[in-house]
């Protein structure tokens, strides 16, 4: 059987890290036309680096927790297990995964908007860094921001046309176009199944399991 398998903020939570639009979520706090789009990193480029600086640090303070673990078992344990992720974080890979599709980006890697270069991103990134190919002063974190597209798009197709399971943890399915891969892989004939804290958008998937991920996705895997 092949599983694709989509993660978002949600399961990361309990690792400390926060999710964008709960109660209390990033965008609760943070206008993302200013932080998260080509235009605001523009306007304000010292703004955009000390907000992704801070979620850098944060990120790579946090601890994998037992659904990153559980996830990596079960693509350990079996053959044709995709896991794609909107989250910028590497707790996936920490937490034991051998292949993550990072279709937003990563926030431990750096691009240079002038050539394409990337590098592996210092702690803390700034306005004046300059790219380590071309020298050009037009560093940001590798981040995919509103209006820009997302990555391995391909890929994902591709395994999305190819799946019998899709399964999306953690994620309120409100950010296109990772929101409408449960469509086209039900288009398919995939069967499809939400974990997630509260059922996102009740309808939409097969079959819901809901509850914190550090208990229902062990508990799935298993
Ligand atoms: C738990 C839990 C626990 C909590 N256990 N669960 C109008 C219509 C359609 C589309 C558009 C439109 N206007 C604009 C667009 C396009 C736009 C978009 O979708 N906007 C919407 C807001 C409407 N999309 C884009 O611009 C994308 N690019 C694009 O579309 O290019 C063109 C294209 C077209 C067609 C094909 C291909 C390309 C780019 C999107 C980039 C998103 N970037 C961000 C920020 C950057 C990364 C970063 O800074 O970290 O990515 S936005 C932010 O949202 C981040 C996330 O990856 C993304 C998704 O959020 P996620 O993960 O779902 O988090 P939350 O907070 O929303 O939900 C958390 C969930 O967890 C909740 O459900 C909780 O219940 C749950 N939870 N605790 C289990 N313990």
């Amino acid at each position: 059987m092949r599983i694709v398998i989509l993660t978002g903020a949600g399961i990361s939570a309990e690792s400390g890290l926060g999710t964008f639009r709960d109660k209390d979520g990033l965008w609760t706090r943070y206008d993302l036309s200013e932080v998260a789009t080509p235009q605001g990193f523009a306007r304000n480029p010292a703004l955009v680096h000390a907000f992704y600086n801070a979620r850098r640090a944060n990120a790579l303070d946090a601890a994998p927790n037992a659904a990153h673990r559980a996830l990596a078992r079960l693509q350990g344990a079996r053959a044709g297990v995709t896991l794609v992720t909107q989250n910028v974080d590497d707790l996936h890979e920490r937490g034991g995964a051998r292949e993550v599709i990072h279709m937003h980006g990563q926030i431990t890697r750096a691009l240079c908007a002038a050539c394409d270069h990337r590098w592996e991103a210092p702690r803390v990134m700034g306005r004046d860094d300059a790219c380590p190919a071309c020298g050009e002063r037009m560093t940001r974190p590798d981040i995919v921001w509103f209006g820009e597209y997302p990555y391995h798009m391909d890929r994902i197709a591709e395994a999305l046309a190819a799946c019998d399971l899709f399964v999306a943890i953690g994620t309120s399915g409100e950010v296109y176009p990772a929101a409408g891969f449960v469509e086209e892989a039900a288009g398919f004939g995939a069967e499809t199944l939400e974990i997630n804290l509260e059922p996102s958008a009740p309808g939409r998937f097969d079959r819901v399991i809901t509850g914190p991920a550090t208990r229902s996705v062990p508990a799935w895997v298993a």
